[in-house]
C-alpha cells in the first residue's frame, strides 16, 4: 500500500457538497482507501483570474493502485460528478481532483506528472498538505514548509 494525496477543488455549484461526494465515491473505489481529509478553505483564482472563488483542500489516501490507475478513478470520480471538460484549461469547474503525491515516486508520461508540477507554487495545495502532515516532502523538491515559506518570502 502506498500513501497519496489528492488535490481536491471545485468552483462552480454547491462546492462542499460535490467535494463531499468526490470523497464517498473515491472511498468506494476498489484499492483506494481515504485516511484524512483537510479543511475545505476559500480560496482566490490562480492563473485564469476571471472565474469564481474556489473551495480547495486536499485528502491523504493510502492506495494499493499505481499512478495510472489511481488518476484514472480521479477522472472517473470527476465524470460521475458531471465535470465538464471542454471550457477553457484552468477554468471553472464543478469538481477537480488531482493527483499531487504518490508515495515517493516521480513519474513523468503523457498526461501525469507526479509530483504535481505546479504543486511547490501553488498556497491552495501545499497549506492543506501541511495540515494533512507537516513533515511531508516533496520528492525532489524538499520539504512542504519550504515550499510554503519560499512563496511567502515571495509575496
Ligand atoms: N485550479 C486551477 C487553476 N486555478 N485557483 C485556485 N484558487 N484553486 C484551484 O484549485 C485552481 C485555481 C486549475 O486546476
Ligand atoms: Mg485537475
Ligand atoms: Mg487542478
Amino acid at each position: 500500500m502506498t500513501r497519496a494525496y489528492v488535490g481536491l477543488g471545485a468552483n462552480l455549484g454547491d462546492r462542499e457538497a460535490t467535494i463531499r461526494r468526490a470523497l464517498v465515491l473515491l472511498g468506494e473505489r476498489p484499492g483506494v482507501d481515504i485516511l484524512l481529509v483537510s479543511t475545505l478553505r476559500e480560496t482566490e483564482p490562480v492563473g485564469f483570474l476571471d472565474q469564481p472563488s474556489f473551495l480547495n483542500g486536499a485528502a491523504m489516501i493510502e492506495t494499493s493502485l499505481d499512478p495510472e490507475s489511481l488518476l484514472a478513478e480521479l477522472l472517473a470520480v470527476e465524470l460521475e460528478l458531471g465535470r465538464d471538460r471542454r471550457g477553457a484549461r484552468n477554468g471553472p469547474r464543478t469538481i477537480d481532483l488531482d493527483l499531487l503525491l504518490h508515495g515517493d515516486l516521480g513519474v513523468e508520461l503523457p498526461g501525469l506528472t507526479v509530483p504535481h508540477p505546479r504543486l511547490h507554487e501553488r498556497a491552495f495545495v501545499l497549506e492543506p498538505l501541511f495540515e494533512l502532515d507537516p513533515t511531508l516532502r516533496i520528492p525532489g523538491r524538499g520539504s512542504v514548509t519550504d515550499a510554503l515559506a519560499a512563496l511567502d518570502s515571495d509575496a
